[in-house]
């Protein structure tokens, strides 16, 4: 049986519909500190900081697998960073922890572009590179990364990490993230409204479309463990692009739609991450490969967004 914490974040949401679609709506357990969208399905209330109720929990519902979402994002992180810090790694650590206990076969564990910083080659970023992030979120999934990739060694857990670009999808309303423009900006046009950007026109940033993400975490779980070269975090791409590129690709499809720009704080986070990254490890280990670009994303978010 299958475990997802933070299953009603961004991806959890859809990440929970796709692992149901794999393994049968009963074999996936969606859990989180909020409530459910879909309601007739396997859910429970768990806070993942409820180290013992959560190892009874995973005890009593024999799962084995979990797919570890629940984290606090950079931007809403920055306005509570101890918090941020209990939440993304004390967090990460009991299930760890929980993994050697009751021996469970596989742990995932999200990682972000947010572990890169000022210091980190910001054009085709390496796989192996100087991690100096300056967002307590950031810092939290640079030492997670390492975690997982000690617990590995010392303890043989099957614990396997990506690290998401910024991610748009229809399925969910992110909240927190620096990269969440591109979700508000397709909302706006749809309904015909303005839009006011927090980020610079030319900023630039690697992205993922949804199913591109999720496709991509489904194929490293399902990776033989022998392929698995990197105990870290796989570097992972698909593309990268501005908001004002945004805008022009949906503006094929919205001519009128109006935006303007007023960066915040989340400016200079955005700016603290690379533009591009190389992904080639995860091509080599594993196969990846994106499907979706920058016009094939903004026509399926419409066509979804407008159904
Ligand atoms: C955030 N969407 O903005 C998340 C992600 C790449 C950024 O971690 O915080």
């Amino acid at each position: 049986k299958i475990l997802l914490t933070g299953a009603n974040g961004q991806i959890g949401t859809a990440l929970t519909k796709a692992l149901r679609d794999i393994h049968g709506k009963e074999n996936v357990i969606a859990t989180d500190i909020t409530e459910p969208k879909i309601k007739n399905e396997p859910f429970d209330f768990i806070d993942i900081l409820n180290k013992v109720r959560l190892k009874e929990y995973i005890g009593d519902y024999k799962i084995t697998q979990i797919y570890h979402l629940a984290a606090i994002l950079s931007a809403s992180g920055e306005l509570n960073p101890q918090k941020t810090w209990e939440v993304n790694l004390n967090g990460l650590l009991s299930i760890l922890d929980i993994a050697v206990d009751l021996k469970l076969n596989k742990v995932f564990f999200p990682s972000t572009i947010a572990v890169y910083g000022p210091t980190t080659l910001r054009k085709n970023t390496p796989q192996h590179v100087s991690l100096e992030p300056e967002t307590v979120y950031g810092m939290s999934k640079v030492a997670g990364e390492l975690w997982c990739n000690y617990y590995n060694l010392k303890y043989g857990v099957d614990a396997r990490s990506v690290r998401y670009p910024g991610i748009i999808g229809y399925q969910s309303i992110p909240q927190g993230g620096t990269t969440d423009y591109a979700v508000e900006m397709f909302h706006a046009a749809i309904k015909g409204e303005p839009y006011e950007c927090f980020l610079k026109a030319d900023t630039k940033l690697p992205m993922m479309y949804m199913p591109d993400a999720i496709r991509a975490t489904t194929e490293l779980m399902e990776t033989d463990a022998k392929d698995i070269r990197v105990r870290t975090s796989y570097n992972l791409a698909a593309m990268s692009f501005s908001p004002v590129e945004l805008v022009e690709e949906i503006r094929k499809h919205y001519p009128n739609f109006e935006v303007s720009y007023k960066p915040d704080f989340r400016q200079d986070i955005a700016a603290s991450w690379s533009e591009s990254i190389d992904d080639s490890s995860a091509r080599a280990d594993w196969n990846w490969e994106n499907e979706f670009d920058i016009t094939k994303m903004t026509e399926d978010m419409i066509k979804n967004l407008t159904k």
